[in-house]
């Protein structure tokens, strides 16, 4: 029986349609900039928030009861949601999903029976996939839930749940390559620390990044050829995550001789909750060679803590859009909804909606960025706030033929500087918002 039988395939209907169970903006076919939007924007859903989410938050518990999970537990469980997940997905016409391991099997009371559990679903969602055409963006190893990991996983510690943890994920590797993955994402979870007195952060950061080494290592064992990525976030659930940002991330995939095979993974609620904006977060990673995926979502900024809402806000799926087109689009990413419905949004019709925005909202932004890069003005404005690198003293500094000793011979004959030039800060605003609302 469906899961959702009222709903049919989501279709795009257009701007003028207030049916509120069709795209007025995702139109998967329509070429803009050269590519369907399909295939820029690689729309992703998230096992963990769609089905296993009940609502639960610190003060109360779940209010989600979906009618399929009715009477089930265990693997019981986990099998009726591998047909709805994908029945979800096809009305949808989500292109991808993203799971962790204890997301779509339940965990066995020892390892070998959290395999033999995961194999048994893994062989489901091989089915689906090959039926749909849902496709596996990345995969993942739920490290942090378990109270085994309560001082972390590959940073415990404990060096057994380190051991553990590296089990785990070798079992991951190898699902997330029967199923076709196109990535594999670390997030932190538990790395991280509480209180600096019982850490040894130098420690934990070199055990970290053996782990990384081990998965590495791994991968080209048995041939995964699919793109990791490092997700970074400030903190929550520990007070300092190691995975801080796009900065402090790059900085230890780079001492520890990662940098040529992880990626970052961007998740908007992050970046906030480390004092930065998406945008930022994006373009310093792309800017440095880093760009991979993203986890697409907002947060609350009233709330210091990771709301994980869909994201509705076109200006800002706009800013992100335009990083993305000006460095080339994904490669091996796409636009993962780690965004859940609202505690009291608990019915199912609730996942369609809040998926429907987030993509209409990805759509907009695309459409406007792409008129944006189109016209150029922006690049234009750029490239002319930096012309003095273009030539004389500027170029002679870029082609490395100057020193200190040079250049204070050169400022003691100039005197002074050349006049510096209007930031012009509120006209590229203001051009923005011209191609935001040309009407
Ligand atoms: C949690 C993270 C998590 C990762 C996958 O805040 O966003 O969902 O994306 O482990
Ligand atoms: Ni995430
Ligand atoms: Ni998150």
């Amino acid at each position: 029986m469906a899961a959702f039988p009222e709903i049919s395939k989501i279709k795009f209907e257009g701007v003028q349609s207030s049916n509120p169970l069709a795209f007025r903006f995702y139109n998967p076919d329509e070429v803009i900039a050269g590519k369907t939007m399909k295939d820029h924007l690689r729309f992703s859903a998230a096992y963990w928030h769609t089905l296993c989410g009940d609502g639960s938050d610190p003060f109360g518990s779940g209010t989600r009861f979906y009618p399929w999970d009715n009477g089930l537990s265990g693997l019981d469980r986990s099998i009726k949601r591998v047909e709805v997940f994908f029945e979800f997905c096809e009305k949808l016409g989500s292109p991808y999903y993203c799971f962790h391991d204890r997301d779509v099997a339940a965990e066995g009371k020892t390892l070998a029976e959290s395999n033999k559990n995961l194999d048994a679903i893994v062989k489901l969602l091989k089915e689906r996939q090959q039926k749909t055409g849902v496709k596996l963006l990345w995969g993942t190893a739920n490290l942090f839930g378990n109270p085994r990991y309560m001082h972390g996983a590959a940073t415990s510690s404990n060096a057994d749940a380190f051991a553990y943890a590296a089990a785990q994920v070798k079992k991951a590797l190898e699902v997330t390559l029967e199923l076709g993955g196109e990535g594999y994402t670390f997030w932190g979870g538990r790395e991280g620390y509480q209180c600096i007195w019982n850490a040894d952060l130098k420690r934990e950061a070199d055990h970290l990044a053996k782990f990384m080494h081990m998965a590495v290592d791994y991968a080209k064992e048995i041939g995964f050829q699919g793109q990791f990525y490092f997700e970074p976030k400030p903190k929550e659930p520990t007070k300092h995550q190691y995975d801080f940002d796009s900065a402090a991330c790059i900085n230890f995939l780079r001492t520890y001789g990662l940098q040529d095979y992880v990626k970052m993974n961007i998740e908007t609620n992050h970046a906030t909750l480390a004092g930065h904006t998406v945008e930022h977060e994006l373009e310093y990673a792309a800017s440095q060679g880093f760009l991979g995926s993203i986890d697409a979502n907002t947060g609350d900024l009233l709330l210091g803590w990771d709301t994980d809402q869909f994201p509705t806000n076109v200006y800002e799926t706009t800013k992100i859009m335009l990083v993305l087109l000006k460095y080339g689009g994904f490669k091996t990413g796409g636009l993962n909804f780690d965004a859940k419905v609202r505690r009291e949004s608990f019915e199912p019709v609730d996942l369609f909606y809040a998926h429907i925005g987030g993509m209409d909202a990805f759509a907009k932004g695309l459409k406007i960025a792409a008129a944006i890069q189109e016209s150029g003005e922006i690049a234009k404005m750029v490239k002319d706030r930096y012309s003095s690198w273009n030539s004389g003293v500027g170029a002679e500094i870029e082609a490395g033929k100057h020193s200190f000793k040079t250049l204070e011979k050169y400022i003691l004959e100039k005197g002074e500087v050349a006049p510096n030039k209007s930031g012009r800060q509120e006209l590229f605003e203001n051009v923005v918002n011209r191609y935001t609302f040309p009407q």
